[in-house]
């Protein structure tokens, strides 16, 4: 029997899971039950894990294995467990918290997007901070079904190179231009990537719009046919009754698959001034994580594989 009990968290999305301490090992039983729970319900709530980085980790690779990627803020006592914060932790000044704002899942911009994401939060705000999701399997089935044969056809180019302009309005015209330009350097020599806007989960066999604020354009249209799609296709893949507003607590972990979510993290909080520091694990799934095709500027077609 699966040790943990679970409970609705929200309308659209989310389970609430309690009786379970994550600081220990967990038997095969009870990883293979909340597996099931996570793909049905996209979203897992545990409150009130107080979680080192080696043990957030060990939970997190249960489900998957962490990117291979160099990770800018990492964990001192784990190379896989990122910081993210608002705050200078060992003489290091981080700006990447600024890149959760706006609805996005996390680098769709690659040929093999994140397939999960933990977040265990260690210093919250007074007010505000709260992460969004919006659950896109919900998004997808509540078009029509016309529109669903559209969408079926169509693939989005996302570009790691799109601008990223900073709304909060607390950031000086300084550091935003070197946002930019490390937004730009990091992109250079990676193509962009052709998504289908109906991707299809590699688990669960569910369509879901794969959207977010990387999209630049819809391969083979105009750009002002682009643009009217894309524009109606993301506001209504945001719309309240398909989103879950997660108000955050010290010591909330959330585990999400971030194929068939978008989320959003609100800057609406004193940047300056108010802490907010939450610890990060990013999850791949081999040959559960793989999509699109590498997009060339100059041909429009997507290049070879
Ligand atoms: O800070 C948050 O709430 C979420 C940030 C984010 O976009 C992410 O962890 O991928
Ligand atoms: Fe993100």
């Amino acid at each position: 029997m699966a040790s943990f009990q679970i409970r609705k968290l929200g309308y659209a999305m989310g389970g609430i899971v309690t009786g379970i301490d994550l600081r220990r090992p967990l038997d095969s039983e009870t990883v293979s039950g909340l597996r099931k729970e996570w793909l049905d319900r996209c979203l897992l709530y545990f409150p009130d894990q107080d979680l080192t980085a080696p043990e957030l980790a060990r939970f997190s690779h249960y489900f998957g294995d962490s990117e291979k990627l160099p990770l800018r803020n990492h964990h001192a006592d784990h190379r896989d467990v990122e910081i993210l914060t608002n705050q200078t932790i060992n003489g290091v000044v981080w700006d990447g918290y600024k890149n959760g704002q706006d609805w996005h899942s996390d680098r769709s911009y690659t040929t093999c997007p994140t397939a999960a994401i933990v977040l265990n939060a260690k210093i919250i705000p007074e007010v505000g901070g709260d992460t969004l999701f919006a659950n896109m399997v919900m998004a997808y089935d509540r078009l029509s079904p016309l529109m669903k044969e559209i969408v079926d056809r169509l693939y989005a180019i996302h570009d790691r190179d799109l601008p990223l302009v900073f709304k909060g309005g607390l950031v000086d015209a300084e550091v935003q231009a070197k946002m930019q330009q490390a937004s730009s350097k990091f992109a250079a020599g990676e193509l962009p990537v052709m998504q289908p806007i109906a991707r299809i989960h590699a688990e669960t066999g569910r369509r879901s719009l794969y959207l977010g604020k990387r999209v630049r354009e819809i391969a083979g249209m105009t750009e002002d046919e682009s643009r009217s799609i894309i524009d109606f296709l993301s506001r209504h893949a945001v719309q309240y009754e398909f989103t879950y507003r997660h108000r955050w607590k010290v010591n909330d972990l959330l585990f999400w698959d971030n194929r068939c979510t978008m989320h959003n993290a609100l800057l609406d909080y004193d940047l300056a001034n108010d802490p907010r520091t939450l610890n990060k694990c990013a999850l791949t799934i081999k040959g559960k994580s793989e999509t699109g095709r590498r997009y060339s500027r100059e041909t429009a077609e997507a290049v070879p594989a």
